[in-house]
């Protein structure tokens, strides 16, 4: 569980889905779905008696995973247990210490179907499954490389269990028509993860299967959905692609609003305008910086003007965009910060989850081996998968310190008026409509005190006095503002009344 509120998980369906095609019994036990706490969950999981319990694991939830795992265990049950997942794949060591029997790094689809059969039947054995690690006598053994990578479209349909659960909650139902990335961004988990298992970084499904899957969950009721691709359009995708996309949509008389993920330097008006007749309605795109030097560094493809490009034909579509931020790195310099402040105020109606983001270093990414070799790593002391690093420049650590403790103020608001546009909902476009203009308010008063810090920080001299100007500047803005930001809690309040909505998102852990 986290500061965002529960989607359905795909991974857990496509596993689902594999061990069902081979004749296994399977229950899917959504416990973040469900808002199961650790104890309900041990007991849904040790009533179903299991010979194989699998937990799908980010690193930030390893906690939580353990002591479900210790209460099954109390309650007398013994199945294998097996952690899969990101948190798993870049963690393995700790997952295994912490009591799982087995991690599986990757996708996960043959690897859980190999244990599966070893555990009915002794064969293959667990040293032979590929991707698997246990721990040995000897510490952390990776037994074999994961498997060559499934084409896309020889894996079934994800299992839906959840749609229903999904579709009460009014979350976004996640689709899959590609695996992977063919950039090369140095922050990214994606990339790290599709290496893991060799072979290409990007594979996809076909137009048909991609319309078959949306028409058979529409007839079951959904409307609005996620595809959960980390770049839609990948190569050798186009815009005729885009186009056909459309016509197929069109042609069986289906009309799905659709949310995706787009890196900015693949945009173009073709692609927006056919994607839109498509069903998209909104976009998560990484445009993570409007300085060239950071973009370069964090060997984005996109350059500025692809990234201004790209949000202009998105606000001639009208599409909803929330713009992935990077304002903060190691290497962040004054001028970049002022280059930032500038297009963020000009693009100040994408939507973006509070002022302060920094480049997240999780394991098995080029920027955090890079931090490791050159001696920078401070290690992970939340156990959140985000390992800390210092800041080059006194100056950029003072407005790194002020927007921390200005989003930190903040985080509670900033989650629940911008969670129903950003995760997003399905709301009617009236809904949508008034929260991203909540979305937008907030985004105004960011600006104004980032800009209000610049102008200090600009200003330049001894950096003791300006770490002590900047600090009464924060308190000051924090005090002159608390008021604004009481009132405009009530108007969320009534926001979220209006659209029926209900927020359950626990406070950000990632904030520290
Ligand atoms: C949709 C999504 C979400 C949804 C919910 C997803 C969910 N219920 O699981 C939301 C928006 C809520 C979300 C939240 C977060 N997410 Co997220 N999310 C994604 C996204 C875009 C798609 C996930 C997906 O469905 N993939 C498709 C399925 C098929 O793949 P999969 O889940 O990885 O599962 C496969 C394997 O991992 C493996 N596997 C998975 N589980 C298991 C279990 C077992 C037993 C086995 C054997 C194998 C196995 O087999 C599966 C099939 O091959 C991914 C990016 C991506 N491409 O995966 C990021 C991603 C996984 N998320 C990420 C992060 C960081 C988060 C947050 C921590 C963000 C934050 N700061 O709050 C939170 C954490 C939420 C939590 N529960 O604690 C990062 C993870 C990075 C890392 N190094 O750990 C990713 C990679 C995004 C990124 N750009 O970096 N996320
Ligand atoms: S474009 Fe996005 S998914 Fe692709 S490598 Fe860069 S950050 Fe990762």
């Amino acid at each position: 569980m986290t500061h965002r509120t529960a989607e359905e998980n795909l991974g857990l369906g496509y596993l689902a889905a594999v061990l069902r095609a081979d004749g296994w019994r399977v229950v899917i036990v959504d416990g973040w779905l469900e808002g199961l706490t650790a104890a309900q969950l041990a007991e849904r999981i040790a009533g179903h008696a299991p010979g194989l319990v699998g937990f799908a694991c980010y690193r930030s939830n390893i906690a939580r995973a353990i002591e479900t795992l210790n209460l099954v265990r109390l309650a007398g049950a013994r199945p294998f247990t097996l952690a899969g997942g990101y948190g798993p794949t870049f963690h393995a060591h700790e997952f295994l210490q912490a009591g799982f029997d087995a991690v599986v790094r990757g996708e996960g689809e043959q690897a859980i179907l190999a244990v599966a059969r070893h555990l009915a039947s002794g064969t293959p054995a667990l040293t032979e499954i590929p991707g698997l690690s246990t721990l040995t006598a000897d510490g952390l053994a990776h037994h074999a490389p994961p498997p060559a990578k499934v084409p896309m479209d020889d894996l079934p349909d994800p299992a839906r269990d959840t749609l229903a659960l999904t579709l009460r909650r009014r979350s976004l139902v996640h689709v899959q028509t590609a695996r992977g990335c063919q950039a090369s961004c140095t922050f990214c988990s994606i990339v790290a993860f599709e290496r893991v298992g060799g072979g290409a970084t990007w594979r996809q499904r076909g137009i048909p299967r991609i319309v078959d899957e949306l028409e058979c969950l529409m007839g079951q009721g959904a409307t609005h959905f996620k595809i959960i691709d980390d770049s839609l359009v990948e190569p050798p995708r186009d815009e005729q692609w885009c186009a056909d996309l459309a016509d197929e949509v069109s042609r069986r008389g289906i009309r799905p609003r659709l949310r995706g993920s787009i890196r900015a330097d693949r945009v173009t008006e073709p692609v927006v305008a056919e994607l839109s007749r498509a069903g998209f309605f909104s976009f998560s795109c990484g445009i993570e910086n409007f300085a060239e030097s950071a973009l370069r560094r964090m060997a984005k493809r996109a350059d500025v003007a692809q990234n201004c490009r790209a949000l202009d034909l998105f606000q001639q579509y009208g599409i909803y965009v929330q713009a992935g931020h990077i304002l903060f790195d190691d290497r962040t310099t004054l001028s970049e910060l002022a280059e930032n402040l500038a297009l963020m105020g000009h693009y100040r109606w994408t939507v973006s989850k509070g002022i302060f983001t920094e480049m997240y270093a999780a394991n098995g990414t080029n920027f955090t081996r890079r931090l490791s070799r050159t001696g920078q790593l401070l290690g992970d002391p939340q156990g959140l998968g985000n390992n800390k690093y210092p800041l080059t420049d006194p100056a950029v650590e003072l407005v790194y310190q002020a927007l921390k403790t200005w989003h930190k103020a903040h985080t509670v608001v900033y989650d629940e008026a911008i969670d129903p546009v950003s995760a997003p909902k399905a709301l009617d476009p009236e809904s949508l409509r008034e929260f991203h203009g909540l979305g937008m308010a907030l985004r105004s008063a960011d600006l104004d005190f980032f800009a209000l810090v610049m102008s200090v920080v600009s200003a330049g001299g001894p950096i003791e006095r300006l770490r002590q100007e900047v600090a009464e500047l924060t308190d000051a803005e924090l005090s002159r503002t608390a008021r604004w930001y009481d009132d405009f809690r009530l108007s969320v309040s009534r926001a979220y009344a209006t659209a029926g909505l209900v927020y359950d998102g626990e406070p950000n852990p990632f904030i520290c």
